[in-house]
Order: C-alpha cells, then sequence, then structure tokens
C-alpha cells in the first residue's frame, strides 16, 4: 500500500513540475500599450484662471496640448500617448469651416495603422455637434472620444484630468471599438450621438436622455448598452467627399416668436431651417405662412423641439406631409442642424432627409 501511495505522489509531482514549472518560467508578457492620439481644440479643459477659487470665471483655450499631456503622468501607464493641436479656441466659435478640417485629421490619423485611438480634446459649449458629426462622417470602428471639462485646470476639484485620464483609457480599450464616436465626461461614457450639455455650471454637465453607454472607473470601461442608430463605418456619408457644409439655421420657438427670424433665414440662404419648437414641435399659425413660403423657395423645413427629452412625432402638431416638412426624430435642434448639414451634402429630397433623420 505504501508503495501504491509513494508511486501516486511521484507521478502527480512530476505532472505538477511538467506543466506548473512551465508556466512559471514562461511569465506573460504584458499586453502591448494601445497608441492613442490627442487632438487639443481648447475649451475649459485647456483653461486657465486666476485663482483656484475661479471654477467658473477663467479664460478657456490658453493650456497646450503637450502641457495637457504632462499634467497626466498617469497616462504613460495606460497608453503611448501623443499629441496634436489642431485649434485653441473656445468652442462656442467653431465654424463648419474648423468642423471639416478636424474631421479630416481624425479620417486620416484613423487609417493610420499606428494609431488604436483618438483622444479629441474639445470645449463643452459645442462638444455635441462635433461629437455627432463624426459619428456621421468617420468611417472607422477605432475609438474616437471627445473629452472636455467644467473646471479650469487651475480651479480646486479640476475636472479636466480624469477627464483626460479616463478619455485615454475609453480610447486605448479594445471593448470600445464599433461604439460610434463617444463622449467621456465624469466617470460616464456617452453616446457622441445624442448625448449633450444639460447643464451649465456643474461637472455632470452631460448626458442623454437614452442614458449613457457605459462607466469608465479606475482606467476600466463597463459597458451597458450600445447605439442603435447608423453611425461611422455603417455611415453613408463620408468627410473625405466632403469639403464644405451649407448653411443651415435654427429659428427658436416661443409665444410672440414674430416671423423675422425664419424670413431672415431664408434671405442669408439657409438651405434648411430648424424649427425649435414649442411642446412637440408646434408652430405658430402666423409662422406656418412664413414656412411654406420658404420652402416653396427650396429651403427645407425641420420641425425639432426647444424642449430637451421626447421626439418630434411626423403629422402630429403639423401635416408635415402636406406641407413637406421633416421632423428632427428626437434630435435636439443643434444635433438637428449638423444632421441637416450633412445630409444636404448628398440630398434635398425631402422624403430622403425624413428616412435620413429616422436612422442616423
Ligand atoms: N466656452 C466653453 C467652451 O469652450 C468653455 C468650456 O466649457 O469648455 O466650450
Amino acid at each position: 500500500m505504501l508503495l501504491v501511495h509513494r508511486l501516486i505522489r511521484g507521478v502527480a509531482a512530476a505532472f505538477l513540475a511538467t506543466h506548473f514549472g512551465a508556466f512559471a518560467q514562461t511569465a506573460v508578457a504584458p499586453a502591448p500599450k494601445a497608441n492613442v492620439v490627442v487632438l487639443a481644440t481648447g475649451g475649459t479643459i485647456a483653461g486657465a484662471g486666476a485663482s483656484a477659487a475661479n471654477s467658473a470665471t477663467y479664460q478657456a483655450a490658453k493650456v497646450p496640448v503637450d502641457k495637457l499631456i504632462a499634467g497626466v503622468p498617469e497616462l504613460a501607464d495606460i497608453a503611448n500617448v501623443r499629441g496634436e493641436q489642431v485649434f485653441q479656441i473656445a468652442s462656442e466659435s467653431f465654424t463648419n469651416e474648423k468642423l471639416v478640417t478636424l474631421a479630416k485629421r481624425v479620417s486620416a490619423l484613423a487609417k493610420d495603422p499606428g494609431v488604436d485611438g483618438i483622444v479629441i480634446t474639445h470645449g463643452t459649449d459645442t462638444l455635441e455637434e462635433t461629437s455627432f458629426f463624426l459619428t456621421l462622417v468617420v468611417h472607422t470602428d477605432k475609438p474616437i472620444v471627445v473629452v472636455g471639462s467644467m473646471r479650469p485646470g487651475t480651479a480646486m476639484s479640476a475636472d479636466g484630468t480624469l477627464n483626460l485620464y479616463d478619455a485615454v483609457a475609453v480610447a486605448a480599450a479594445k471593448d470600445s471599438r464599433g461604439k460610434g464616436v463617444l463622449i467621456v465626461m465624469n466617470d460616464d461614457i456617452l453616446s457622441g450621438r445624442d448625448s449633450g450639455k444639460r447643464i451649465n455650471i456643474k461637472t455632470n454637465a452631460f448626458g442623454s436622455q437614452w442614458g449613457a453607454l457605459g462607466s469608465i472607473v479606475e482606467g476600466k470601461t463597463y459597458w451597458f448598452r450600445a447605439p442603435v442608430k447608423r453611425h461611422t463605418m455603417a455611415s453613408e456619408f463620408d468627410i473625405d467627399s466632403i469639403t464644405t457644409l451649407p448653411m443651415v439655421s435654427i429659428v427658436y420657438g416661443s409665444g410672440e416668436m414674430g416671423t423675422t427670424i425664419a424670413d431672415a433665414a431664408g434671405k442669408a440662404g439657409a438651405k434648411a431651417i430648424i424649427h425649435a419648437g414649442t411642446g412637440n414641435g408646434s408652430v405658430p399659425d402666423y409662422e406656418v405662412e412664413t414656412l411654406k413660403k420658404l420652402r416653396a423657395s427650396g429651403v427645407q423645413i425641420i420641425r425639432s423641439a426647444r424642449v430637451p427629452d421626447g421626439f418630434v412625432l411626423r403629422n402630429s402638431e403639423q401635416p408635415d406631409d402636406k406641407y413637406d416638412w421633416v421632423v428632427a426624430h428626437d434630435l435636439n435642434p443643434q444635433k438637428a442642424k449638423i444632421l441637416a448639414a450633412v445630409a444636404l451634402t448628398k440630398t434635398s429630397d425631402p422624403r430622403e432627409l425624413q428616412r435620413i433623420f429616422w436612422t442616423y
């Protein structure tokens, strides 16, 4: 019996030494770090205030990209990061021309096999327009992450450094691929399509009525939902075939809104007017006549709503079929303006425009 026991122990020891011994000798090499490019455009994340108490009074677009990256040395632990200064502006000053320039640079970098992910540091004011534009026109499944901050780096409890760290972590994560352009703010991973700035002075400023896609915590992504609208690789629009964007104007609905703004937009050459209507995209009776005339002159009329959540129903408040108008679905006026401008680079058929608003 003792002999059998010794025999079994001997065989077991030999087996363990063979397998675990081999395992111990070949330590697993760490996975290579992702190559992430940070494209800086300005904003509060590059802002500076006079004192640490200035969390809301400061100058945006002051700190250059290399200083932003140097300000978060922990980035080197999670990715190989390099920066490019594309613009240095407050984002309320973004123009269509700047949008196209930025998107072309993003597209070129996305084609580079040496680039695994792209982060865009951006002012928060129009961050939502840029992120939607990029998700419509950049053909890549590589992570593209737009990030900003609500406080300058000089302020107490500044949010920019962690937001930048989180954005690079999301851009470096393989499971961020194929989800469209993302917004990372305040530990949330948001869809670039339907997320935006909902509060104008707090660090939890960004959100979507449809919720976040996930969270980023200590450099790790946690996903809970995925986009269902077409984007990036599945988009019929491509920045490589866009050089300029047509003029689209937003007319803000209110009581006693008058018709001068819509008329002026038409005279100024707007190819589409986004009517940011009250309620479910309502239009005052006196405005209907003005918009019908503008439609007859070739201007597209797109009904959005000034109400932040919900979505505009076709043929509800207005007979859109009869007037040959389009509804913006769940897109707020500023997002509808971006989609209208992109769509008009391809078609001016209202039925096609409506399909596009249902699809993206
Ligand atoms: N003016 C704002 C902008 O650049 C500052 C900011 O919030 O980023 O969008």
